[in-house]
């Protein structure tokens, strides 16, 4: 019956406008004739991965006719260009995005159909391009899609790492990790250019050459060089308005064999530099908000970054004749620190290449860099072992030495014999060991620092940066981060989308403020039937999916209160999970009470050396076991883990989700984007006054949104005098009962000691204050279970979430930072 209902449901699917009988037959006639010559397959023998890729490449071929527009028009205006750095790029899946933007969806639909293949098998069928881990690298694909949206020649430039994030499987509640294998059935986006290559060097000497009485030119002699590759994926803004390039770098060994090591027999040897080259972008490091801290990782940053400074001064001197002009036509972003060894390289091209003096390079480069921190977690700020950074780029660390040397002589001038100032605002750490700090190197080489959130950037000017904000106090700006709509609720929730465009008008799907027009709608009761009636269908598909992947059976009449994204111990799924067992407690203890169905979602992935974090996730499938086979609780709570968490799942269950979880531990998440994906569609969020948690209360009112716990302030203060939870645990019967029998081994009867240390860890040393959020975080749950019994209320609320927070689209976002950072005029929709 479930696909029944869906079917019914077949029209409201899709967003787009038009479809006429030619583009359908033309469009026909273009996958047949890629399914030929592009893909060399008759159409009786053809498989559901060569449609994919025949109807990719017809859709590709549109694109490139905009992509030359675009690029045409760039050189003949001599626009100013954006390049956004950044190691990280999380774009899932491009068809839809493509068609969708396109504005082809129902034309494609239909030209498929008349050869007999199901749209939206081939959907399923696209591996998602995971080259990030989480919330930067998914941000870093929705700026790329709004400066496009926005007709912002811009550049994405990162690295095409051959194995994205790690596939997560989880066996006996355990998470394993295996190899992620994107590329395995080809790109069908990305145009390989063999032509584009860079030499990228490594180790080796100086050479001072003497080129006047006074002065030197420094010639590097680097011991290694590996070629990058360019690997170009078109970008499509709304309705195809301009196209954009992503260029991702491969790494290729400048000596692809050594032949005479071949033909002697040592095959292995002959080989061996091929593969230390091409090692550099075979796979992307899983770490979440900590610092990788290894060697191969500083040769990726160094890789990516040169091969990309290479390639846009090159195209600058190209467009405009001479280097000088850099600046005026140039914005570069460091998308965090793992791009802030740019600014050394662009330091060495400007001196070493071009002979440009140290002053006005150094001037140049703080005029061309912007740079963005997106955590203050001190184990994410990356600090480099100076003998590390001597021997693999020596000429930079004499560079980055020199910015020191006389940045801390500014320094010493205004503030004489502050030695606590000078040895916090130098780019070397001398704590232990010398360390290079990269987030000074971005800072200093920057003319503007941004923060992601307006609590994020205000907390940057108090701590990780204090000192250096005093010292350049107009620096650091916020730009609070944003989602891009089109793929977050135009193609994500193409029923509530369909709503919108029906009530408001197609304008929203233009203009992100156009959402505002709801609020008046939000008491209406028919209006809220039809915007029920979408969540439901939603739900009926992700109960379906549910029971296909873990045999579990949800009904989708409860609230779904969802909770995906990295597991970390500062997002706390811990205290959630915690919650649920007092739940659990709560009604064997009433059973014939009158509880609201709850079915608890929760997704996401561990790095794989995080112990704490893994164990968590065994906890929480502990936890559904006992839970979800307890005859007494009869489906009144569900508690279930969707392995192998990805972009094309979020965008399956986020549409779904009554409620949102956003519980970090006040001040440690710098802003959070699922937050406002989740709100767009509908749910009410539970979360701290955390991120951009503050700035989505502010707009839909507190009354919208159920807040709970200790603020940051707060959380510094308890943090203060000390971490024993002993006495709020005492306080708490529900905390106690809970934790004593997580700790006597009630959910791992198999093991009954295997979560006694991490119970401990909550009674003596509760870093991220779970005990201490805990009983207000219970009761707001209870509080959210009375409103969800009052439909209208729920319903009211849940309307007036998605109509109050436009603001947190990434066009917001990125026509900030074309005003407040870059200085590039952007696309105005309402202008
Ligand atoms: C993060 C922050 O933790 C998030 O709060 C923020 O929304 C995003 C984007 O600004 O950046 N910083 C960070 O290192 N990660 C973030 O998500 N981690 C990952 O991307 C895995």
């Amino acid at each position: 019956d479930i696909s029944e209902r869906l079917a019914a449901d077949e029209t409201s699917r899709t967003v787009d406008t038009e479809q006429n009988d030619a583009d359908v037959v033309a469009l026909r006639d273009a996958i047949l004739d890629k399914l030929t010559y592009h893909v060399g397959k008759r159409r009786a023998v053809a498989t559901e991965r060569d449609w994919l890729i025949a109807t990719a490449v017809a859709i590709r071929d549109l694109i490139v006719d905009r992509w030359v527009s675009s690029t045409e028009a760039t050189y003949q205006q001599g626009a100013k260009r954006v390049y956004y750095l950044s190691l990280e790029f999380l774009i899932g899946r491009l068809l839809f995005d493509n068609l969708n933007n396109m504005n082809m969806i129902e034309t494609m639909r239909a030209a498929l159909a008349g050869l007999d293949v199901d749209l939206d098998k081939l959907r399923a069928l696209e591996p998602d391009a995971a080259l990030g881990n989480g919330g930067l690298g998914r941000l870093a694909a929705c700026f790329m899609e709004s400066m496009a949206t926005l007709d912002i020649p811009a550049h994405g430039y990162g690295i095409r790492y051959e194995h994205g994030l790690f596939r997560q499987v989880v066996k006996n509640g355990w998470q394993h990790e295996y190899p992620e294998d994107w590329l395995a059935m080809g790109n069908p986006w990305e145009f390989h250019r063999p032509e584009v290559s860079y030499n990228i060097g490594f180790g080796g000497s100086i050479e001072a050459v003497p080129i006047s009485e006074a002065a030197v030119r420094h010639v590097w002699h680097p011991a290694e060089t590996v070629e990058a590759v360019g690997y170009d994926t078109p970008v499509v803004g709304w309705r195809g308005r301009r196209v954009n390039t992503l260029r991702l770098w491969s790494a290729r060994s400048a000596d692809p064999l050594r032949l005479d090591a071949f033909n002697h027999g040592d095959h292995a040897g002959a080989l061996a530099e091929q593969v230390r080259a091409e090692s550099i972008t075979k796979v992307l490091y899983p770490s979440d908000a900590t610092a990788a801290g290894q060697e191969l990782r500083l040769r990726q940053e160094y890789f990516f970054v040169s091969a990309s400074l290479q390639d846009l001064v090159r195209r600058h001197i190209r467009a405009f004749g001479h280097i000088s002009s850099l600046p005026d036509k140039t914005a570069i972003q460091l998308n965090d620190t793992h791009p802030a060894i740019a600014v050394a390289e662009l330091m060495r091209i400007l001196l070493d290449v071009h002979q440009i003096p140290w002053e006005e390079a150094w001037r140049m480069t703080q005029a061309t860099f912007s740079y963005t921190n997106h955590t203050l977690l001190p184990e994410a700020l990356e600090v480099w072992p100076v003998p590390l950074m001597e021997r693999l780029l020596p000429r930079h660390m004499q560079i980055i030495y020199l910015i020191n040397a006389l940045h801390l002589g500014k320094v010493r001038l205004e503030y004489p014999s502050d030695d606590r100032l000078l040895s916090s605002v130098s780019m070397i750490d001398e704590q232990q060991g010398r360390r290079v700090r990269m987030s000074h190197l971005a800072f200093l080489g920057s003319h503007r620092v941004n923060g992601v959130s307006a609590l994020h950037t205000g907390l940057m000017r108090e701590t990780v940066f204090r000192d250096l904000h005093n010292l350049f106090p107009e620096r650091i700006v916020n730009v609070t981060n944003g989602i891009a709509f089109r793929r977050w609720l135009f193609e994500a929730n193409p029923r509530l989308t369909r709503l919108l465009t029906d009530t408001v008008g197609p304008k929203v799907l233009e203009d992100e403020n156009a959402l505002t027009a709801l609020r008046p709608l939000a008491s209406d009761r028919a209006f809220q039937k039809r915007f029920a009636a979408c969540r439901y269908v939603n739900k009926l598909a992700l109960a379906d999916l549910i029971r296909r992947e873990l045999e579990i059976r949800v009904d989708p009449n409860a609230l779904f209160d969802v909770h995906i994204k990295r597991i970390h111990e500062y997002k706390r799924q811990l205290l959630n999970i915690l919650e649920a067992i007092a739940l659990y407690n709560a009604i064997r203890a009433r059973p014939m009470d009158d509880w609201a169905p709850r079915v608890k979602i929760f997704a996401g992935k561990a790095a794989a050396s995080y112990y704490q974090a893994k164990l968590v996730i065994k906890l929480i499938h502990d936890v559904a076991k006992v839970v979800n086979n307890d005859p007494t609780v009869r489906n009144i709570l569900k508690i279930v883990f969707l392995p192998n968490y990805s972009v094309s799942l979020a965008e399956m269950v986020i549409p779904a989700s009554d409620v949102s979880e956003q519980i970090s531990t006040a001040g440690m998440e710098a802003s959070g984007t699922g937050n406002m994906k989740f709100a767009l569609n509908g749910a009410l969020t539970v979360g701290t006054l955390d991120g951009a948690n503050v700035e989505i209360a502010e707009r839909v009112g507190m009354e919208n949104i159920h807040i709970f716990g200790l603020t940051a302030d707060k959380v510094a203060a308890r943090r203060q005098r000390g971490l024993d939870a002993g006495d709020l645990i005492a306080a708490s019967p529900a905390l106690s009962e809970v934790l004593d029998s997580v700790q006597a081994g009630v959910f791992s009867p198999d093991e009954p000691d295997r979560y006694r240390g991490l119970v401990d860890s909550l009674r003596y040393h509760d870093y991220f204050l779970v005990c201490a959020d805990f009983d207000h975080y219970f009761a707001t749950q209870r509080h959210i279970a009375d409103i969800w019994r009052r439909p209208e209320e729920w319903w009211q609320s849940a309307i007036l979430n998605t109509a109050n927070v436009g603001w947190f689209s990434s066009d917001r976002s990125i026509r900030d930072y074309a005003t407040d950072v870059w200085d590039v005029p952007a696309y105005q929709a309402s202008a």
